[in-house]
């Protein structure tokens, strides 16, 4: 018999929008630990939310920047099972104690985009000031994930967003999205450039592909670890 140990399995089990927010008054009167997309319109914010999901339009996307102009708060439930220790025989599983489940409940939530100049400038300042204002407002922010385009270097943009999370005490992960476009060979080159600008060690940045959902297992590892602490 061949002792095997076997790892937790995450599931969502519910997922769905909650609201819409301008304003520290206007976002759920209900608290729950809450997890924030920040990066440039056209990133890929909102088609990580329906990647983690598997939601196909659960927050709304577009080929197109300026997508989402508002806070918006996803509530999400998922079931942890602990599998355990086991044991395998002939292809059958016998656990050795016995399976936990637990579930959590939690925000996923999406923010307007910066840097995209076609928006009027009025507008921008205004994402700019209630984005601010959220993430400033004291609320159970667990950590932030600062997607960058793994294509390119991250702009100027980027790096005044990732150091006003970090003074802001935020914890936060480097997502590089788009990974789907990048030939497996260059990844690593392209994981260098965004370290160095970023000033961050190799084990905070997560490479991830909405297109094929690589690295949600990944990202839903760190969810739940921020979660449980
Ligand atoms: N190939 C590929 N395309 C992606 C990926 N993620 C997002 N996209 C595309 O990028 C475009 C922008 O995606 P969104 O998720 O709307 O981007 P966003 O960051 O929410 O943009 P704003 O709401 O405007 O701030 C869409 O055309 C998506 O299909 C990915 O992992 N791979
Ligand atoms: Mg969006």
């Amino acid at each position: 018999m061949e002792a095997i140990t076997l790892t937790e399995e995450i599931t969502v089990i519910k997922s769905e929008y909650v609201t819409s927010a301008v304003s520290k008054k206007t976002c759920p009167e209900e608290t729950l630990p809450e997890i924030v997309f920040v990066g440039r319109s056209n990133v890929g914010k909102s088609s990580l939310i329906n990647s983690l999901t598997r939601r196909k339009n659960l927050a709304r996307t577009s080929g197109t920047p300026g997508k989402t102009q508002t806070i918006n708060f996803f509530r999400v439930t998922l079931k942890v099972r602990d599998k355990g220790q086991g044991t395998r025989d002939k292809g059958f599983y016998s656990a050795t104690v016995p399976q936990l489940s637990t579930t959590v409940s939690f925000y996923l939530v999406d923010l307007p985009g910066y840097g995209y100049a076609k928006t009027s400038k009025t507008n921008r300042k205004l994402w700019a000031k209630f984005v601010d204002e959220y993430l400033s407002s004291g609320r159970d922010i667990k950590f932030v994930c600062q997607l960058v385009d793994m294509r390119h270097e991250p702009m100027e943009s980027d790096l005044q967003s990732f150091t006003s999370l970090v003074e802001k005490n935020l914890p936060v992960l480097v997502v590089a999205t788009k990974s789907d476009k990048i030939p497996k060979t260059q990844r690593q080159k392209h994981l260098d450039a965004i370290q160095k600008i970023l000033g961050v060690d190799a084990e905070s940045i997560l490479p991830y592909s909405s297109a094929k959902n690589e690295g949600r297992s990944e990202l839903l590892d760190v969810v739940i670890n921020s979660l449980i602490e």
